[in-house]
């Protein structure tokens, strides 16, 4: 490939990732207008055998519609579908469309994740190359994280977005933590760590069913967001291609780390394009110290 190819391939896989953070930011304000009237439990089960709530295939259908539209966008894959759908050439982009759609029901934040991979399906951590989520909170907002960091955008009702904070890095002092599955099931080494965690002043529980919410109290306050291994799930229950990557793309690229009890979340391989994996992010130390814990 000469220099001038690759100078294309690169400035297009930019304007697809523009294009599809556009998207995601112009879809945020429908989808979050929208949930209330999906309350209900789909027909299905999603194909990590979990209750589909209708609300996960409103927005699932939206996204799949309007970016699979996308010049630039080759594949569609969501946690909702068995497989990805082909809708032409280009970047590969993977969302959870609804993260923590049981939230809905209590009011509590909920998410959507969205990962851009240069090349096919399923595809390594390594080939990411933007990761964002939209938080519906008290206000809608994505972070956005691309070429090693991260911006904060506020989305806005009329779906216009502006920035909110143009380098989103993690305090370097741990205030929070949240760690998700339930305590019976907990395994070491992390139960000891979670019990070190729990034990310390200087920390506060922040756990609040969203993946996304939890780790942008992480990415706010400092800490450690974590679903771990457990001894009825021993690969944890979030899935690496749509929760794993992109989060731990994030975390990194705001100046934290991820991991899986070993190694970086964008090390960690699979065969599958659901396959789970334990999730561990937040602040350098806090991920060090567990994974010694992982060594021993
Ligand atoms: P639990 C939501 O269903 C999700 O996939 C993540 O967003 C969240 O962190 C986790 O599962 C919550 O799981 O077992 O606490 O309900």
């Amino acid at each position: 490939m000469t220099d001038t190819d690759t100078t294309d391939q690169v400035e297009s896989i930019a304007a697809a990732i523009d294009a599809v953070v556009d998207v995601v930011a112009r879809a945020a304000p429908e989808i979050r207008s929208g949930l209330p009237g999906r309350r209900v439990a789909a027909e299905g089960q999603n194909p990590s055998g979990e209750t589909q709530m209708a609300a996960d295939v409103f927005a699932d259908d939206l996204l799949c519609e309007r970016l699979g539209a996308l010049d630039g966008v080759g594949t569609y894959a969501s946690e909702e579908r068995e497989t990805a759908v082909d809708v032409g050439s280009g970047v590969s982009v993977c969302v959870d469309p609804l993260d923590g759609s049981s939230n809905l029901e209590p009011n509590a934040a909920m998410g959507t994740i969205v990962a851009v991979y240069d090349g096919p399906l399923p595809a390594a951590g390594r080939d990411i190359r933007a990761a964002a989520y939209v938080l519906y909170g008290p206000i809608t907002t994505m972070a956005v994280a691309r070429e090693g960091s991260v911006t904060e955008y506020v989305i806005h009702e009329d779906a216009d977005y502006d920035v909110l904070t143009e380098d989103v890095r993690l305090p370097d002092d741990p205030t929070v933590y949240g760690f998700g599955g339930r305590v019976p099931h907990w395994v070491e080494p992390f139960e000891a760590f979670a019990a070190d965690v729990e034990s310390d002043p200087s920390l506060k529980l922040r756990y609040g069913g969203a993946m996304i919410g939890d780790v942008n109290q992480v990415l706010t306050y400092g800490g450690i967001f974590a679903y771990p291994t457990l001894s009825n799930a021993p690969e944890g229950k979030l899935r690496l291609q749509f929760e794993g990557y992109p989060v731990g793309y994030i975390v990194e690229a705001a100046g934290g780390a991820s991991s899986n009890g070993r190694r970086s979340l964008l090390d960690v391989e699979k065969d599958d394009l659901h396959a789970r994996t334990p999730v561990y992010v937040g602040n350098q130390e806090l991920i060090d110290d567990l994974e010694s814990r992982f060594a021993e």
